[in-house]
């Protein structure tokens, strides 16, 4: 991309080397539609991207960058023990334990994460030092646990009262991919364009309810959970998080926008892709939001009922995702 000073040296080289005044001006046009950013934009997943949106865009209107923006947005649904399937309060494994995945990712392909993280309620400001304090992408366990004490977090029971009545409600031992659309809510997924037009994305959950201990999803996984490219665009993912791992989803979605696809385009391809793999496949819910460089989003899901939220010039609503069935 050309800096406005490079442009009107390349005018004054165009005057030299005979450019005509049309073609110079084509080209004025040009580096006039690189420079202005169609951001900012903040796509989320679910309805409960709708106050994670509205707290990204109080920090886009005063200048603020994608990469603060996702992270303060996401941790809205994760600091309330309301919300079932992130931070505070998000579902219990098999074994009662509430185990937490996040990842983060900004517009120079820095990123980080955090996997099998207990007792610290917001991991993406985790998986965000790990990304900034360290040389690594990603940590698990008792390792994250430990970093993130000895960073200043502190820890705390995060299985409420309420979460372990609707747990315990589930019984069964191995459904966790039968429950589909929880409460229309699940992993939040976020993807910002700030007003430079750069783009960042976030992506924290509590993973399927009733997982094995020890289960990690698709959410802390870099090109599974989350992608970023910041040439091209971002995607992040919801649901059965092992469809997604396994077709390698977020970073499919960025490639197919790279070879053209417009960001409803390539949600699209990739739930078809993942559904036609095998009968299990079909029966899980997987959902997808994307962005471009222009600014053009998309969402598609394998079932109907993925709601997806998006702020767009001050205006902030929630949307029904297309879906394959
Ligand atoms: C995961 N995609 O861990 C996340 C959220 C989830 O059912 O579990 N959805 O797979």
């Amino acid at each position: 991309m050309k800096s406005r000073r490079e442009f009107l040296q390349l005018s004054a080289l165009g005057t030299v080397v005979g450019l005509s005044p049309n073609m110079l001006s084509a080209m004025s046009d040009a580096n006039q539609k690189i420079v202005k950013s169609p951001g900012p934009i903040a796509i989320s997943t679910w309805n409960h991207g709708l106050p994670a949106n509205a707290v990204a865009w109080e920090l886009l209107k005063k200048g603020g960058s994608a990469l603060d923006a996702v992270e303060k947005g996401v941790r809205v649904v994760e600091d309330d023990p309301d919300n079932m399937t992130v931070g505070l309060g998000g579902f219990p494994d098999i074994e009662g334990n509430v185990t937490l995945d996040a990842s983060i990712m900004d517009e120079k392909q820095q990123c980080g994460s955090v996997a099998f993280l207990q007792h610290i309620k917001n991991p993406i400001s985790v998986a965000r030092l790990v990304m900034e304090k360290t040389k690594h992408v990603m940590l698990v366990g008792d390792g994250a646990l430990q970093f993130a004490l000895q960073h200043g977090f502190s820890k705390q029971n995060l299985l409420t009262e309420n979460t372990l009545k609707a747990w315990e409600k589930m019984g069964g031992s191995d459904d966790a991919e039968s429950l589909i659309n929880i409460e229309n809510h699940d992993t939040i997924g976020m993807l910002v364009m700030d007003g430079k037009g750069d783009l960042s994305g976030a992506c924290t959950t509590s993973g399927a309810a009733r997982k094995v201990y020890g289960r990690v999803g698709d959410s802390p996984i870099i090109g599974a959970g989350l992608f970023v490219d910041n040439e091209v665009g971002g995607a992040t993912a919801t649901g059965w998080g092992e469809e997604v791992i396994r077709n390698a989803g977020s970073a499919i979605v960025v490639e197919l926008m790279r070879q053209g696809r417009s960001p409803q385009e390539a949600c699209e391809e990739i739930v078809k892709r993942i559904a036609s793999r095998s009968d299990a496949a079909k029966k899980v819910q997987v959902g997808f939001i994307a962005i471009n460089r222009e600014g053009e989003t998309g969402a598609f899901a394998i079932q109907p009922g993925f709601y997806y939220s998006l702020m767009k010039k001050g205006d902030n609503k929630s949307y029904k995702s297309a879906s394959l069935y």
